[in-house]
């Protein structure tokens, strides 16, 4: 049975979703969401009401990560569990702190009480570490770490492009270039039209993706 993902194109918790699918190379089919218009199937497969929600025959996955391990855990090509247990670390201070200042940052509006500055300094002292730990990758090949981290650190940059490109971050804004004008990139970026139930099923991959994985 096909799995259905709930997803948005541009919520980088669903993008981390699409790349893991996409690298696992698991076609799933996709329903695109528009956040302020749920549809009702949607509310009733995630606890959460977030996407990226995975509909799978066995339960409904309503974490990205947990969307990841278990796409690489069908097929994993690339090897991107194969991670030193300090990619683990990485990714959780990316969800948890970088994220929350990340957030002050980007939407300071909502967070009136919170220096969005300092917010800032916060996130960059975070990306000043992750720069000094970069070579090509965040370890010696590409993992799960960099997949899981990229669209944040992406969703970071483009708050102040200008400013993201004239910190001393070489290696950093490196690895995010890459990946920005990466086939891969390209193929999870696919726009959607917002899904109804009276739709046919959309597949993601799509099966020239699928024939000819992109990385
Ligand atoms: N912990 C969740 C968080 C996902 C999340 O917060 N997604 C946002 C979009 S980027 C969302 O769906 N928010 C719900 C809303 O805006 O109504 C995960 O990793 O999947």
């Amino acid at each position: 049975m096909t799995c259905t993902l709930y997803s948005f194109r541009r919520c980088p918790y669903a993008m981390r979703a699409r790349l893991a699918l996409a690298a696992a190379q698991q076609q799933v089919e996709l329903r695109e969401v528009v956040l302020r218009d749920k549809p009702a199937a949607f509310l009733q497969a995630s606890a959460s009401a977030t996407v990226p929600c995975l509909v799978t025959p066995e339960a409904a996955i309503d974490e990205s990560l947990d969307i990841m391990v278990w796409a690489l855990r069908q097929n994993d090509p690339e090897r991107w569990l194969d991670m030193p247990q300090a990619g683990w670390d990485w990714i959780t201070r990316a969800d948890g702190p970088f994220k929350q200042a990340l957030d002050r940052t980007k939407y300071a509006s909502r967070y009136p009480g919170e220096d969005s500055a300092a917010q800032r300094q916060l996130a960059a002292e975070f990306l000043a570490q992750l720069n000094d730990q970069i070579g090509d990758w965040i370890f010696a090949k590409a993992t799960l770490a960099d997949y899981a981290v990229l669209p944040f650190v992406r969703q970071f940059a483009f708050i102040d492009k200008p400013w993201f490109d004239s910190q001393p971050w070489p290696a950093l804004q490196a690895w995010l270039q890459r990946f920005l004008i990466s086939p891969r990139f390209a193929a999870i970026m696919h726009k959607y039209p917002q899904w109804q139930a009276s739709d046919a099923p959309t597949l993601f991959p799509d099966s020239g993706d699928l024939a000819q994985p992109k990385l």
